[in-house]
């Protein structure tokens, strides 16, 4: 049963004033979010993305929503379009916006409703330098991730660049929860160690949801 499941998940950990790490949160609904990530993925490919200086970036990627976030030459951006086939982005699956929904409600964020979600596939060896995420409107909104796959240290770093990062140990079915005072900290991921998941094989997937417009 789902709530028996629910009662042996240990207690959330608190990261940081506005933030949670909810381990293992995601692992009841794993197969009906595997299945709605293989149906967007269907229709909106992962592939990879070049930054506004030219760099093909590591991770591959893809989006689902009103909005998915893209970068090219012209910069980062949300579009309402995958340019890559010129139709809107596929839905959000609906286990996916009710567990980001639930997960910021954990967290003390009431009536998270999402309109993007970016999907980043981790092959070994691909990472995320540190940065900041600012291509939303409204920085009052959390973020709600979740790890998929192969497990990852995700660093946790200050409100500048030069800040020590914290590293954080992410598992398959982690969710966090970021929002408040630590919205606008830098953050990355060290590249992944080749593995495998008895679901997902030699990757790890990440699914960032966020109020984007
Ligand atoms: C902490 N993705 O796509 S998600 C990204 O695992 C990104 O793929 C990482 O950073 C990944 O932009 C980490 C977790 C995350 C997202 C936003 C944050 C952590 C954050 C904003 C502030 C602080
Ligand atoms: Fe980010």
């Amino acid at each position: 049963m789902i709530a028996d499941l629910f009662d042996q998940l240990p207690a959330p950990l608190v990261l940081g004033a506005g933030s949670v790490h909810l381990r293992g949160y995601a692992l009841a609904e794993e197969i009906a979010l595997l299945t709605g990530i293989a149906d967007v993925l269907a229709l909106a490919p992962l592939r990879q993305m070049v930054t506004p200086g030219g760099q093909p970036m590591s991770v591959l990627t893809s989006s689902c929503g009103a909005l998915g976030w893209i970068s090219d030459r012209r910069g980062y951006r949300y579009s309402e379009h995958d340019p890559h086939t010129g139709q809107p982005w596929p839905p959000m699956p609906a286990v996916l916006l009710q567990l980001a929904t639930q997960a910021a409600a954990q967290a003390g964020y009431a009536d998270f409703v999402p309109d993007a979600c970016l999907i980043n596939q981790y092959q070994p060896g691909a990472r995320m330098g540190l940065h900041q995420d600012r291509d939303e409107q409204d920085f009052n909104q959390p973020i709600v991730s979740v790890s998929l796959g192969l497990p990852a240290v995700f660093l946790w770093g200050g409100a500048r660049r030069s800040d020590k990062p914290m590293r954080v140990p992410l598992q398959h079915g982690d969710v966090l929860v970021w929002g408040g005072e630590d919205r606008l900290r830098y953050h990355g991921v060290l590249p992944v160690k080749a593995g495998s998941h008895p679901l997902l094989g030699n990757v790890r997937i990440n699914l960032t949801l966020r109020k984007a417009g």
